[in-house]
């Protein structure tokens, strides 16, 4: 009997170039599982961020129902300073590129309210933590035995580590000017000037920036363009709760996590 083996060649090894198309081979086969593990991992993200807003959206419910209002007030510290609840920076330059902790005052108030804080028991543990409100010598204090005293808080962060956010309906789509891809442009007025404790009269803590967008990855320390707001309008008149998504850039809202989708106006929308 006669065994034939291909054309007659005897192979002892294989070539370097055999073995390089082995390795692209496994290159591109790993690269693909990549791809793949991270859309499962954001998938599951997703969905975990979407179980995180509906609890806070039923503590919205809860909070809204107990106190027959439509919309949670600013938040007012002991020491007379509001800290409207919104999702924007806080005016000043020291301050500029930290976004309010919206979800965390919000919280503050709300914890008055028996029912919130029973429903807020259904958040993952691992979501939630508590901590002082601001950054940057901006703190919400009180006054505690005398003392003004640093404020904790809860936190309640999305499936991607990053704090969730609280839009009210004073912004309205948002005050700042655009970035359009080049450079920043008008269009609206710098800050959102809002009479929040009736007096007549603006002082800084009334005085809000919102948003440049969209958010510059190579640059998120810098004051300007940082995009840190979605510049939706609130539905309804009604707050509402996003994620800014796995990229982490509330501008980019393609990605974004909603569980109420607000509006947005048509002059970003043309941006996008
Ligand atoms: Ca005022
Ligand atoms: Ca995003």
């Amino acid at each position: 009997m006669r065994t034939h083996i291909g054309a007659g060649r005897v192979r002892g090894g294989f070539s370097l170039i055999e073995i390089m198309a082995v390795l692209a081979i496994i290159a591109i086969l790993t690269s693909i599982a990549v791809v793949v593990a991270g859309r499962v991992t954001n998938s599951g993200r997703i969905q975990a961020t979407q179980d995180i807003i509906r609890i806070l959206d039923t503590a919205l419910d809860s909070y809204v129902a107990s106190r027959e209002a439509s919309v949670p007030p600013a938040y007012k510290d002991d020491a007379d300073v509001f800290h409207p609840l919104w999702d924007g920076r806080a005016v000043g330059s020291a301050a500029d590129a930290a976004a309010e902790p919206s979800v965390q005052l919000f919280l503050l108030i709300a914890a008055e309210v028996p029912e919130v804080e029973t429903t807020l028991q259904g958040l993952d543990a691992k979501f939630v933590s508590r901590a002082t409100i601001g950054t940057n010598g901006n703190f919400v204090r009180k006054y505690v035995n005398g003392t003004l005293t640093n404020v904790n808080a809860l936190v309640v962060k999305d499936a991607w580590n990053r704090p969730i956010r609280f839009v009210h309906p004073i912004w309205q789509g948002g005050a700042g000017d655009y970035w359009n891809g080049t450079s920043v442009t008008g269009g609206r007025p710098q800050f959102l000037e809002y009479d929040v404790n009736g007096n007549g009269s603006i002082s800084a803590q009334e005085r809000i920036r919102r948003s440049y967008r969209p958010f510059d990855p190579a640059n998120p320390g810098v004051a300007n363009p940082v995009g840190d707001a979605d510049e939706g309008i609130c539905p309804g008149n009604r707050p509402y709760f996003y994620s800014a998504g796995p990229d982490g850039d509330p501008g980019t809202r393609s990605d974004n996590v909603y569980t109420k989708k607000p509006e947005f106006p048509p002059e970003t929308r043309n941006l996008e």
